[in-house]
């Protein structure tokens, strides 16, 4: 079937952004406007998107209405986006530009970047406990199981344990003590759960609201998991090689940092046949299960061919 993927990605996009709108509490929901209009800074401030589409092809592979897996798509990115805005901070990676934009810890504060993040991150789960509005009896099991699985995967033994690692692995504990660098199974295990384990929900709580059957929504989790990993890697990759202008943020932080990353360890070529390697994987999942959605397969090739 012949298909745009770029129209696709920008039709989502739009949904995501117009939904996302909608569901971000105002002055009329009693939430005072600093910290309303601080969380819809940061969110109005863009972002690829790529995990409420992922969360939406996702929904759409396994032969289900989107409409169901919108409020989902819309929660994780409201963490991503509180994810970014904490990790910005002068006390984890002291940024001054995300988005193309000045972080809001610049522009708000740091207090209210906290609170905006601490809202962003609370107001998800309002929304993933309250939509989709239908009542019927599998609907709503199928929330709990994606409530589940999103906490697990932005909580501690996800993306919060995840940052934990990173930030172990480069500031001194309290008795001034370093981690010793990571060899390259650590590497691996502290991307999968700070990047990779938000990536991987996204494409599973999209398949688990669009009904998918045990066994599809198993081969997206897999191929979900080397999207994840591909992510990494190519983002470290543009670490090194991007210009902080189309990036959005500030490149070759990561050297400077003395940070452990793959082209650290790897090398560029190596590490860039790693991506690959892992939407090879992530495609052969997918076949297998008869779930190779062009669109699925397309957001895999579109994280690896990023440029930012
Ligand atoms: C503060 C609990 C807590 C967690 C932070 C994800 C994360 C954990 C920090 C972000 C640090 C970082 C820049 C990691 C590299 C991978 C990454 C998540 C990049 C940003 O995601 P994109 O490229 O961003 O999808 P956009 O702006 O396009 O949404």
């Amino acid at each position: 079937m012949p298909f745009d993927l770029q129209q696709y990605i920008q039709e989502r996009r739009s949904e995501v952004e117009a939904a996302l709108a909608g569901f971000l509490p105002g002055i009329q929901d009693g939430c005072p406007p600093p910290v309303a209009e601080a969380m819809r800074y940061s969110i109005a401030a863009g972002g690829k998107r790529l995990r409420p589409i992922l969360c939406l092809a996702s929904a759409e592979a396994v032969g289900g209405d989107r409409a169901l897996a919108l409020p989902a798509a819309c929660a994780i990115e409201m963490i991503h986006t509180y994810s970014l805005i904490h990790d910005d901070l002068p006390a984890m990676d002291n940024d001054t530009m995300r988005r193309g934009q000045p972080t809001l810890h610049v522009v708000a504060g740091e207090g209210m970047a906290i609170l905006a993040g601490d809202g962003l991150l609370t107001e998800a789960f309002y929304l993933l406990s309250r939509e989709p509005s239908v009542g019927d009896a599998a609907t709503v099991a199928r929330k709990l199981e994606v409530i589940q699985s999103i906490s697990a995967a932005a909580g501690p033994r996800g993306m919060v344990g995840g940052q934990a690692m990173d930030l172990a692995s480069v500031q001194p504990d309290p008795s001034g003590r370093v981690a010793p660098p990571f060899d390259a199974s650590e590497l691996r295990r502290m991307h999968v759960k700070k990047t990779g384990a938000l990536i991987r929900v996204s494409a599973t709580a999209g398949a688990i609201m669009g009904g998918g059957t045990t066994d599809q929504i198993t081969a997206i989790d897999t191929a979900a998991g080397e999207f994840g990993l591909a992510f990494q890697i190519v983002d470290d990759i543009l670490d090194v090689e991007g210009a902080s202008a189309e990036l959005g943020k500030t490149a070759g932080k990561d050297a400077v940092a003395g940070k452990p990353t793959y082209p650290a360890l790897y090398g560029l070529e190596r590490s860039r046949a790693m991506a690959e390697e892992c939407l090879r994987r992530a495609e052969s999942a997918l076949h297998a299960a008869g779930v190779a959605d062009p669109h699925l397969i397309g957001i895999g090739r579109w994280i690896v061919q990023r440029s930012r």
